[in-house]
C-alpha cells in the first residue's frame, strides 16, 4: 500500500519533470540541504554523463517549483525511494560530484572573498575548519548542529557507497522515540565512526585530509522530522472588530467598534505545542530557551507551550522563517480578531452564551474544577470542561474557521502595541505600532481566564518580557500575491 504510493509519486515527478529532470531530483535527494550551488553543479555533472547540454533556466524552475524546495526539505521516505532509483550508473559520479563541491570549492585567488574563507564557502555552503586530532573531532561532531548532514543517515550511506534502505532509518528512529533526538545522535556517531574507519577511500580521504569538513548546514532537511505548525488558510474579507456598545460584560478598550479588511493570510490551526518548541532549541534555535511546563507533563508535546515571552514568540518565528523559507510571523491583533470570530458577530463564536454554560464543549477556560483547585478565580462557567490546567491542542471543537482554542487554553501573543482604545486603529490587516511600545496585546484569554476574558472582542496586554502559566502564542504566515 505504502510502496504503491510512492511508485506513483515518483511516476508522477517522472511524467512532470521529464527523464533528466528526475534524474536530476533523484540526485539532489542525497544531501539533506537544498542548496542552489549544490543543485546546479549535479545538474552539469549528469548533463555531461549522459551526453547532453546542461539545464536550463526553465529546467531549474520545474525543479525548484516542487513543494520541499520551498519548504526546505524532502520528506525522508521520498528521498530514499528517489535514490532507489536512481542508475547505478551514476552513483559514484553523484558522490564524487558532491566530496568536490564540498572540498574544493576556494574562493578564487584575488577574489574579494574574505582572506582565510573556508572550503565550500564559494558554493554557499557553510563549513566548519577541521580540528586536528581525534579528541578536537570528536568535539566538533558533539558540537555539530542536529540537523547537519553528518547526522543525515540516508547522505551518510550513501557517501559511504551504500544506497540506503528503510531499515537503516529504522533503528535512529526507534532511538530518537526512545531517548529523543539528541541522544540519539550521540549514538549514531559511533556507527558513524566506524564506517569512517572501515572505508580507504571516499569519505575517509574526506574526513582525514587537511580540508576536513563538518559542513553545519543550515535550511537542511531533517526538518522533516521536526514538527512544525500546522497551518489553515483563511480567506480575505471584512468583519467588525470590537464589541457592539449593548454586549454584556464589555470593557472600553473595546471600542470604538470599527470595520477592517483583511487580506488572505494563513494562521496556526492551534497554539504552538511544546513539542514545536522543543524541535526550535533542538535546532539551535529559540535561545536554546526551555519553558518550564509547570509540571504538567501528561500528553506535554500536545500541549501548548508556556512561560514563553513576546519575545520568545519572536524568537521561534524567525526560527521557523528561517528553516522553512517561508514569512511566519506573530498574526496582527485585526487577523487574530477576524480568525478567532470566523465570520461571526456574537460574544463567542458559539454564541451569546449569557449564562456561559455551554463554554466547556468550546472552551478551555477556568470551569468550575478550576475552582475548587485555584481558589481565588471568582467567577468561572457554570460547567466542566475536563481540564483544570492546559489541554492538548485541538481537544475543544474548531470555530467555522477550522481553527481550535482561539478562545481559551493559553492566552496568545500579537505582534501590536497595546492601544488603550480603538481611536485611530488601522481599517486593514496591518500592525498598529507605536514608537514607544511598553506593552504587547495578548489575545483570547486562557484556562485560567473568566468567562467574560474569553469573549471574541477581549484585549489585554504584557510587557514584551512577561511570561507565565497561562500565556503562549500561535504563528501566522504571509501568503504571498
Ligand atoms: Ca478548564
Ligand atoms: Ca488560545
Ligand atoms: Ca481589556
Amino acid at each position: 500500500m505504502y510502496e504503491e504510493r510512492m511508485e506513483q509519486t515518483c511516476e508522477a515527478l517522472k511524467h512532470s519533470l521529464g527523464p533528466f529532470g528526475f534524474l536530476w531530483l533523484c540526485a539532489c535527494a542525497v544531501y539533506p540541504g537544498l542548496r542552489f550551488p549544490l543543485t546546479t553543479a549535479l545538474g552539469t555533472r549528469l548533463a555531461q554523463a549522459v551526453g547532453r547540454k546542461p539545464p536550463d533556466e526553465d529546467e531549474h524552475l520545474a525543479l525548484f517549483r516542487l513543494p520541499w524546495f520551498r519548504t526546505g526539505w524532502m520528506p525522508e521516505e521520498l528521498r530514499l525511494a528517489l535514490l532507489r532509483r536512481l542508475d547505478p550508473g551514476l552513483h559514484q559520479l553523484v558522490r564524487t560530484a558532491i566530496e568536490d563541491l564540498l572540498v574544493n570549492s576556494q574562493p578564487a585567488a584575488g577574489s574579494d572573498a574574505r582572506p582565510g574563507a573556508p572550503p565550500g564557502a564559494m558554493a554557499g555552503l557553510d563549513v566548519v575548519r577541521p580540528a586536528r586530532g581525534w579528541s578536537g573531532r570528536l568535539r566538533l561532531w558533539l558540537a555539530a548542529p542536529a540537523a547537519g548532514p553528518e547526522q543525515d543517515a540516508i547522505f551518510v550511506h550513501y557517501m559511504i557507497g551504500k544506497v540506503p534502505g528503510p531499515a537503516d532509518l529504522a533503528l535512529n528512529r526507534a532511538l530518537s522515540r526512545l531517548f529523543g533526538t539528541r541522544l540519539a545522535g550521540w549514538l549514531d556517531r559511533p556507527t558513524l565512526m566506524a564506517a569512517l574507519a572501515a572505508t580507504g577511500a571516499g569519505l575517509l580521504a574526506w574526513a582525514t585530509t587537511d580540508s576536513l569538513l563538518l559542513p553545519a548546514m543550515r535550511g537542511s532537511t531533517v526538518l522533516a522530522e521536526r514538527p512544525i505548525p500546522q497551518m489553515v488558510a483563511l480567506p480575505a474579507g471584512e468583519f467588525w472588530m470590537g464589541s457592539p456598545d449593548d454586549e454584556p460584560e464589555r470593557e472600553k478598550d473595546e471600542s470604538p467598534r470599527h470595520r477592517v479588511k483583511i487580506a488572505a493570510f494563513a494562521i496556526g490551526k492551534y497554539e504552538v505545542t511544546f513539542a514545536e518548541w522543543d524541535a526550535c532549541v533542538d535546532d539551535g534555535g529559540c535561545n536554546g530557551y526551555r519553558p518550564s511546563d509547570e509540571g504538567w507533563d501528561t500528553d506535554r508535546d500536545r500541549r501548548p507551550v508556556i512561560n514563553v515571552s513576546w519575545n520568545h514568540a519572536k524568537a521561534y518565528v524567525t526560527w521557523l522563517t528561517a528553516r522553512t523559507g517561508q514569512s511566519y510571523r506573530l498574526p496582527s491583533e485585526a487577523e487574530w480578531e477576524y480568525a478567532a470570530r470566523a465570520g461571526t458577530v456574537t460574544r463567542y463564536w458559539w454564541g451569546n452564551d449569557p449564562g456561559h454554560d455551554r463554554q466547556c464543549e468550546f472552551a478551555n477556560g477556568a470551569d468550575a474544577a478550576a475552582k475548587e483547585k485555584y481558589k481565588d478565580r471568582t467567577t468561572v462557567a457554570a460547567c466542566r470542561d475536563g481540564h483544570t490546567e492546559t489541554a492538548p491542542v485541538g481537544s475543544f471543537r474548531a470555530n467555522p474557521f477550522g481553527l481550535q482554542d482561539m478562545a481559551g487554553n493559553v492566552w496568545e501573543w500579537i505582534e501590536d502595541c497595546w492601544h488603550e482604545s480603538y481611536a485611530g486603529a488601522p481599517s486593514n490587516e496591518q500592525v498598529w505600532m507605536t514608537d514607544n511600545c511598553e506593552y504587547r496585546v495578548a489575545r483570547g484569554g486562557s484556562w485560567f481566564s473568566n468567562p467574560r476574558n474569553l469573549r471574541a472582542a477581549y484585549r489585554d496586554y504584557f510587557a514584551p518580557e512577561f511570561r507565565n502559566f497561562a500565556l503562549g502564542f500561535r504563528v501566522a504566515r504571509t501568503i504571498s500575491p
